[in-house]
């Protein structure tokens, strides 16, 4: 900036450039960008450079809004969220960032004038898979709908150069592959490296005299630097532009020249390497943490470098941080970011030398806890060795909480040592460890459910100690999903059809969909409707074809489970029922004209170290390997497993569905976001009443569902009376031959040995119940086969979905989160 400049004038607020909102202001632009960024002519660019220069020129139409949100919210200091979350699971950013500056028009026939196909050029970018699965897709629906609403927000999370392995199978089986997703260049980030935050480690911790006060403090061992990667967030076609800041772990220059000084260069070159793995990859893990130490350290780097940008960055001088409740709330998604509480803690009291007691109560209002569990596996817990080893200062912090917390419930309660045993933040079996999920309840202001019945089963299962001593603290927000994305760009037909019934309001107003309820009555919009499925599942045909040489065949009805691979989701029943239907047919018991034609999709990732979730893989593919080869079958059931379901995948795959498969049993699924993306496109859900099931069950209607299984007290009461997986076996005829002949070796070419872990995993422990549901699944398919029969009939369940589901927009749960948790003001 030129001295002559001062920093309030209009040149240095906003961008002194920015490219017309037309054709030629689009052409002009992208071919800038093409010569000076990429440094290649039209005539003898490659695919991937038009991609990055049109990415860039869409960049370029964001950036002055950017500029101007970020200043505004620097300049307010209204109380903002700070959403932390160690998963982003982005998908693809050049459609969403077109269609949010409201530009994809513009850039079509821009780049057709250079003789580009716009649906070339987004085929180009690898998705940045920075999550595992619905956590990590959850917070990027919220990110996009704190940016269309206006809520002052930024996310930060982890740049990880790794993100999601790549799926691949060999012989059937899945072979994980790296996603080095940088590699054809990050047009969406800006480094900013000279906001590095450094981040200690280890070392010990001692006291020391401060004129007569006795004060704590930590002595790191070792650092990095944390490196801030800003991304755009654009709200849908309001001007807003929020920030996604994603940290990159580098080495620092002290760490090094310590080193380099030392003359050991190889010993510096170790450091850095060492140093740069902590965002190396993305813990692979979906529902079970692994308790690995570096991944607290990926917990720790992220939140520390988190937290200190926020009070170093994005407050105003001298800041009375006894205000900081009024200006910050930080959203902790899941335990994965909870060491975050421990570190502002140490922050106050031991940077900033504020009172214990006043630090704790300012930490218990700028802290709010979601929970995505139910699963006590799941709950992360870190042994004191590990956490004090690597974070000694936190570790005293969470011990000194705990024991106010315990005196706290003693004064209650007494000296019950049962319960004080219970809700200790510390477990002392099998080792000692800090239970995180606990640490998170005792210092948020409000804890979360993601799902009526989840939010339910965690006061009353989970935590119901915590839910008596903390009246009020509990509360519910069920999820929801971005009909941005999962709607209007993902299926473009369907969402024409909609606003030529009803406007375009849906889009940042879901509930309107509701309007749509009498075109389910008028024939002319069923047969529209109707024709639109039949054009998606064309659409997925063409893209399955060319991506994995799969043959989708015309009149099927197309029945889709896809989600990660874990064995309470229960993907083991769906493959019973295939089996169940092919044995059948070739047993003779059912003639194959009474099949009703359906092709069955799978998308599934199982976690690298699970071997269970592999071998169910394995069976999947090599059930569809027999299936689909079986001339008895007629073509009459197909099993497609395309390998790496990811998000780009999941937009192609959803609007095509006719079946949404949500069969995990009662009680373990915390709400799934899957099932709403299915409803919301016009799928019908054959489900088991768990997570948000139960709502979208409540919402669409008994007519327009198909229930099955066991509910959750049933579930519980199967449980303490003792399950028996083989007395149902034993008992039901066409279950014992299902699983009789996946035993005999069929699916594997005679070697009964490969499925034979599976098979007596079903028969002697069966942990999630699938053969207890077995019965009431088959036959509740048999009626969705009836149901299917009557196309017209279906139709009308169809439209019914899509207009009874606009509650799950993640645009309601961020206005649910404002209201009961974060009370943020009206946007600016
Ligand atoms: C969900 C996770 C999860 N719940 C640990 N828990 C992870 C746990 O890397 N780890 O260690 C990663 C992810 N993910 C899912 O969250 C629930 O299973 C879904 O039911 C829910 O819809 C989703 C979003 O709330």
């Amino acid at each position: 900036m030129p001295d002559s400049l001062s920093p309030t004038h209009p040149l240095a607020l906003a961008p002194v450039f920015a490219p017309a909102s037309t054709k030629d202001g689009f052409v002009e632009q992208f071919l800038h960008n093409l010569n000076f960024d990429q440094g290649v002519a039209l005539s003898s660019s490659s695919a991937t450079d038009q991609y990055l220069a049109v990415a860039h020129t869409v960049r370029d139409y964001l950036m002055a809004r950017w500029l101007e949100d970020l200043r505004r919210q620097r300049e307010t200091q209204s109380k903002g969220v700070c959403y932390l979350s160690a998963e982003y699971l982005l998908g693809r950013q050049l459609d969403n960032n077109l269609l949010a500056s409201d530009l994809t028009e513009i850039a079509r026939e821009a780049l057709a004038e250079c003789g580009i196909s716009l649906d070339d050029i987004r085929a180009e970018e690898v998705e940045p898979g920075l999550g595992n699965g619905g956590l990590g897709r959850l917070a990027a629906c919220f990110i996009d709908s704190l940016a269309t609403l206006g809520v002052p927000s930024i996310g930060y999370g982890i740049r990880y150069e790794y993100g999601i392995f790549r799926q691949t199978f060999v012989d059937g089986q899945q072979v994980e592959q790296p996603d080095a997703w940088l590699t054809v260049g990050s047009p969406w980030e800006f480094a900013h490296p000279e906001n590095a935050q450094t981040i200690s480690f280890g070392g010990h911790t001692e006291t020391y005299d401060d004129e007569g006060v006795t004060r704590s403090r930590w002595v790191p061992g070792w650092n990095v630097q944390a490196v801030p990667y800003n991304y755009m967030v654009p709200g849908y076609q309001n001007g807003r532009v929020n920030t996604l800041r994603l940290w990159s772990a580098v080495a620092t220059d002290a760490f090094d020249l310590r080193i380099f000084n030392s003359g050991d260069y190889e010993e510096a070159v170790r450091a850095q390497t060492f140093a740069e793995t902590i965002s190396k990859v993305l813990y692979p893990e979906d529902s079970t943490p692994q308790g690995k130490e570096l991944r607290l350290q990926q917990q720790y780097f992220f939140v520390a470098a988190s937290i200190h940008d926020f009070l170093d960055n994005m407050l105003s001088e001298g800041y009375d941080l006894s205000n900081l409740p009024n200006r910050v709330i930080f959203q902790l998604n899941d335990t994965h970011p909870v060491i975050a509480v421990p570190e502002f803690m140490r922050v106050l009291v031991d940077e900033k030398h504020m009172e214990w007691d006043a630090a704790w109560a300012i930490t218990q209002q700028c802290f709010a806890y979601t929970c995505h569990t139910l699963l006590p596996e799941a709950l992360e817990v870190w042994p004191v060795e590990l956490l004090g080893r690597l974070l000694p200062r936190h570790l005293e912090i969470i011990y000194r909480i705990n024991e106010e917390f315990l005196t706290a419930v003693r004064a209650q309660y007494g000296d019950d040592e049962m319960l004080i045993r219970n809700m200790s933040i510390i477990a002392e079996h099998p080792v000692r460890s800090v239970r995180m999920a606990y640490l998170a309840t005792v210092a948020g202001a409000k804890v979360n459910g993601v799902a009526e019945l989840h939010s339910q089963l965690l006061r009353e299962k989970v935590l119901p100690d915590f839910d008596a001593f903390f009246p009020g603290k509990f509360t519910n927000v069920t999820n929801g999903v971005t009909p941005r994305r999962f709607l209007r760009l993902s299926n473009p037909e369907l969402s024409r059809l909609i606003t030529a019934a009803i406007g375009d309001g849906w889009v940042t107003d879901l509930e309107r969909l509701r309007e749509l309820e009498p075109f389910a009555e008028d024939a002319d919009f069923r047969r529209a409707f109707a024709e639109v499925k039949a054009a998606n599942k064309r659409v997925l045909s063409t893209v399955l074809r060319e991506r994995d040489g799969f043959a989708v065949s015309d009149g099927h009805m197309l029945d889709v489970m896809v989600k990660r691979l874990h064995e309470y989701k229960r993907q083991l029943l769906k493959v019973l029922h295939i089996v169940s239907t092919y044995e059948g047919v070739v047993s003779g018991r059912v003639a194959v004209s009474d099949v009703v034609p359906r092709t069955v999709i799978f998308g599934a990732k199982a976690a690298p170290g699970y071997a269970m979730a592999k071998r169910i893989i394995h069976l999947i593919n090599a059930v569809g390997e027999v299936v689909n080869n079986d001339a008895r079958l007629e073509g009459r059931l197909q099993v497609l497993f395309p390998p790496n379901y990811n998000v780009t995948l999941a937009e192609r795959v959803i609007p095509a569905a006719d079946l949404s498969e949500q069969i995990s049993l009662a009680g373990k699924e915390a709400s799934g976001t899957g099932n709403m993306k299915f409803a919301l496109n016009g799928a019908l859900t054959i489900g088991t009443d768990d997570g948000a099931n139960v709502e979208i069950r409540q919402l669409v209607g008994d007519d327009n569902f198909f229930l099955f299984g066991m509910s959750e007290p049933e579930v519980d009461a199967l449980e303490t009376a003792g399950y028996r997986p083989s007395e149902f076996y034993q008992a039901d005829p066409q279950l014992r031959a299902a699983i009789d002949l996946i035993a005999s070796g069929a699916f594997s070419h005679g070697d009964r040995s490969v499925f034979e872990p599976v098979v007596s995993n079903l028969l002697y422990e069966d942990r999630f119940m699938v053969l207890a549901d077995f019965a009431s699944y088959v036959a509740e398919q048999g009626r969705v086969d009836a149901a299917y029969a009557d196309q017209d009939a279906w139709t009308r369940s169809a439209i019914l979905n899509v207009a009874r589901t606009g509650f799950f927009s993640s645009d309601r749960s961020i206005g649910d989160y404002i209201d009961r948790i974060w009370h943020t003001p009206p946007a600016l």
